[in-house]
């Protein structure tokens, strides 16, 4: 497949009538640059020159594009949609341009104008930044997964005008700016307002003081504009659509209200309209609660559904034939309603009964679960629901009824689990939960690694599982090798294809090849020499954007994820305190020089993980301007944690942070990416981290800490004080922090997070890993001092990663949930 797709004549991409291959290609950039916003092309800006490019190379994968479209109206196979809030894609040009196998061509085309600087057209690219962390963009590397495996598929989902905030740092406190990434446009997006739907809501939002209420009584309609992008499969073959819905209103349009004088009301009804789509939730695993958001999750499912039945109406008359040909994955509780309005069509609308209805819904539907955070399981008011979609309310009561009926009947002397497993929360406000109603409603429910799925099934959700035993599986994630490895990181690419070929790109599992070279002294000396050129270049990149220097020789350690207490980066930030304390006590000591990266977000109103950055950052600069430190240890919050600066950092990283109290991190995908690009990992065991060192051998991992299975074990009695009295190295740590050597402008101002270690029991057990943690850090830096053996291991990582590509996830979905086939668009020119 692979081979093909590499070798394969790029001639046969055609741009307009032209092939871009000849001069064409020139031409049809030079028109755009030049035409599309009437600029002489000499004048153009970076932002023109960025447009210029992606304009053409989206003419010159149209035909492509059309004859995907055209081959599944045709073959009418069935098809996978992937229905979610969050779509975390990044960019897509330097992607766009790899997947379509034209990159030679472009460089030496863009490269020919001496004014243009290829790599800062690719930087001018805003990141398409619409998703909050892992379920996000674990949704973008599906997508790319399945359009590459050929995969007849759609994904749909919400087109924010302002995707996840903007964060600066200032005095060390996170900033939070909006992001107006479609500010200028996107020139990916083709906007077809033609196959609008409309979407029927039970009340009439209205503004009030500026606080938006909804008005019972007036049933109303949302719009919902389709813009599709194109997913560009490697080798370019088949291009799937990525569709997200924009929020419009109808009444701006109806000139009835314009004649009756309400021109200004008709406005703010469109005004209000559009507020639905106009920004993303940035709480992940918080509930955020507000209405708006559940408008948002109504508004998504509404207008995937329509578009799914009517294209499913088009190419077949029997309703019976729906789980034939159609597959929908709700991508966490976000879309469950989708077990509503399913029914809500196939008894409204297509006039079926119950019983029919019901068993066509659980056969279409399937729900992935990605947190066992019990705060993050959705629940949204019954009353939202009477106000919003009352009809889907009584779809849920109705399921609800004849569900517990089911119940009562198996367990007929059990009213505690009846009461579990209802879909209705009746403690307090009565709410829906999402978790049950996906649960039920599906035929298939999934955890995203092995122990997320086994702790799922015997702890958060048992009386389903046990209910429902062949519903629940286990699909442990991956990630595109194309953008994490070929695209990130050149460099490595280059050495690996030189060595084994190219065959890793579409089959990741070739990379074990690579396991005779760990043994390889030539090689071992190229890959560090690839790890190392990354490591100047991050620092490079780091200094003329942040002015932070950071020394390529020292060891690279990153932690890079959203800043969550159960992720513990204050556990990272604890041990540099600790290193801190060994150096102020030791000047002579010998550790290996090491600079710990920070990058991520914490959510708006989430105040502890926001004090966590304030401190991280505080420990930064107080280490800087001590001589016993500096030089030696430096910690460096990178500011605007995202997916692009994920593809630089990760390459850069010899070291990759992975240390989420055991139990609550569902998989990660991160550290698989960092696998992939020849890090080494230290980290408990949770989530996907168990089986990537299952894949490696744990010898080539440091692995430490409590397991879930003991943490659970130690809640009862887990004593955080009995680690600050008896052990030193961690009472010395916090007696610094506490007693505000980090602060001393700011006194007091870490009093929270004692708090939060002390006081309220250090819930995530923090204490309790702090020692072996250091010890695992110690045998690392021992480890980094023995260049050959710290780079067999990298090596041997790499080899092992093959596992965790999303083309090995995507076709266990495809067998195992979805029965979905590939179906290949013809080669050759199109
Ligand atoms: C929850 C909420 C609550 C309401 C407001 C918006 C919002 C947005 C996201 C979430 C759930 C976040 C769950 C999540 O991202 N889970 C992560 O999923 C990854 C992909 O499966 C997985 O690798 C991570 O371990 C898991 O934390």
């Amino acid at each position: 497949m692979s081979d093909t797709a590499t070798k394969r004549n790029v001639k046969s991409y055609a741009c307009g009538t032209a092939d871009f291959t000849d001069d064409a290609g020139q031409e049809c950039y030079q028109r755009h640059l030049m035409y599309d916003h009437v600029v002489p092309s000499h004048e153009a800006s970076q932002r023109e020159r960025f447009e210029a490019v992606a304009r053409s190379l989206r003419d010159l994968l149209t035909q492509r594009w059309l004859l995907t479209q055209q081959t599944h109206d045709q073959e009418n196979p069935k098809r996978v949609y992937y229905l979610s809030m969050e779509f975390l894609i990044g960019r897509a040009l330097s992607n766009n341009i790899i997947n379509l196998g034209i990159e030679p061509f472009v460089r030496r085309e863009l490269q020919a104008d001496p004014r243009q600087d290829w790599q800062e057209v690719i930087e001018t690219e805003p990141d398409a930044g619409l998703g909050n962390g892992g379920l996000g963009r674990l949704a973008a590397c599906f997508i790319e997964s399945l359009a590459t495996l050929q995969i007849p598929a759609m994904g749909y989902g919400l087109r924010y005008e302002y995707g996840i905030f903007r964060q600066t740092i200032e005095n060390g406190f996170q900033m939070e700016q909006p992001d107006h990434w479609l500010a200028e446009g996107d020139p990916w997006e083709v906007a077809r307002p033609r196959q609008t739907v409309q979407i029927p809501v039970g009340c009439r939002f209205e503004l009030h003081d500026g606080v938006l209420r909804a008005a019972p009584g007036h049933t109303t309609h949302l719009l919902g504009v389709p813009y599709d992008r194109p997913v560009v499969g490697y080798g370019g073959r088949t291009i799937n659509t990525l569709r997200l819905w924009g929020a419009a209103s109808p009444d701006f349009f109806d000139f009835g209200e314009f004649s009756s004088g309400d021109f200004v009301g008709a406005i703010v009804d469109s005004i209000l309209a559009e507020t639905v789509t106009r920004v993303l939730y940035p709480d992940d695993s918080t509930r955020a609660g507000q209405a708006l958001r559940f408008v948002q999750e109504y508004f998504l499912v509404g207008c995937s559904l329509a578009d799914i039945v009517a294209r499913f109406r088009r190419g077949n008359d029997d309703w019976q034939m729906l789980p034939e040909k159609v597959a929908i994955q709700m991508n966490d509780t976000h879309p469950a309603m989708a077990v509503a309005e399913l029914m809500r069509i196939l008894l409204d609308e297509a006039q079926l009964g119950w019983d029919e209805a019901w068993d066509l819904t659980v056969r279409t539907l399937a729900y992935t679960n990605h947190t066992l955070l019990p705060e993050a399981l959705e629940k949204w008011p019954v009353r939202f629901f009477e106000l919003v979609c009352p009809r889907l309310l009584e779809i849920v009561f109705e399921i609800n009824r004849r569900f517990l009926a089911d119940v009562q009947q198996r367990y007929p002397d059990d009213p505690r689990r009846a009461a579990g497993m209802s879909l209705i929360e009746e403690d307090g406000e009565r709410q829906i939960r999402m978790a049950n109603l996906a649960i039920v409603g599906s035929h298939s429910t999934n955890g995203v690694a092995q122990i997320h799925s086994d702790l799922l099934r015997t702890r958060v959700v048992a009386d389903f599982a046990e209910m429902f035993p062949q519903r629940f599986n286990n699909k442990t994630n991956g990630v595109t090798p194309r953008r994490w490895l070929l695209a990130a990181n050149r460099d490595l690419a280059e050495l690996i294809t030189e060595s084994i070929g190219d065959g890793w790109v579409t089959d990741l599992s070739e990379l074990r090849q690579l396991l005779p070279l760990a043994d390889d002294a030539a090689f071992r000396q190229r890959f560090w020499e690839t790890k190392q050129t990354a490591k100047t270049r991050f620092a490079q990149w780091l200094q003329t954007s942040t002015g932070q220097v950071v020394d390529p020789n020292s060891i690279f350690d990153s932690q890079i994820k959203r800043i969550h207490e159960y992720k513990r980066q204050l556990l990272n930030i604890l041990h540099v305190v600790v290193l801190y304390n060994r150096l102020r006590e030791n000047p002579a000591l010998e550790i290996p020089s090491r600079t710990f990266f920070f990058a991520g977000k914490a959510a708006p109103a989430y105040q502890l993980a926001k004090l966590i950055i304030k401190l991280i950052n505080n420990v930064g600069r107080v280490i800087d301007e001590d001589p016993a430190s500096a030089g030696r240890i430096k910690v460096a919050f990178v500011p605007n944690y995202n997916v692009s600066l994920a593809e630089r950092l990760i390459p850069a990283s010899d070291v990759s942070e992975q240390i989420s109290t055991a139990g609550y991190e569902a998989s990660g995908t991160g550290n698989m990416k960092f696998m992939m690009n020849g890090a080494l990992t230290i980290g408990t065991r949770d989530g996907a981290t168990i089986e990537m060192a299952e894949e490696a051998g744990e010898e080539n991992f440091f692995l430490f800490g409590l397991t879930a299975q003991q943490v659970a074990d130690s809640r009862g009695y887990y004593n955080p004080h009995w680690h600050y009295q008896n052990e030193p190295e961690t009472r010395a740590a916090l007696d610094l922090i506490f007693g505000d050597h980090f602060s001393r402008d700011e006194p007091g101002i870490f009093t929270p997070i004692r708090e939060a270690l002390l006081d309220r029991g250090d819930y995530f057990m923090h204490l309790a890993d702090l020692t072996s943690y250091a010890q695992a850090q110690q045998q690392l830096g021992q480890l980094y001092a023995d260049r050959d053996a710290w780079t067999r291991k990298a090596i041997l990582n790499v080899a092992c990663s093959g596992k965790f590509s999303s083309d090995r996830t995507i076709a266990q979905y495809a067998e195992e949930i979805w029965n979905a086939v590939p179906c290949p668009v013809a080669e050759g020119d199109s």
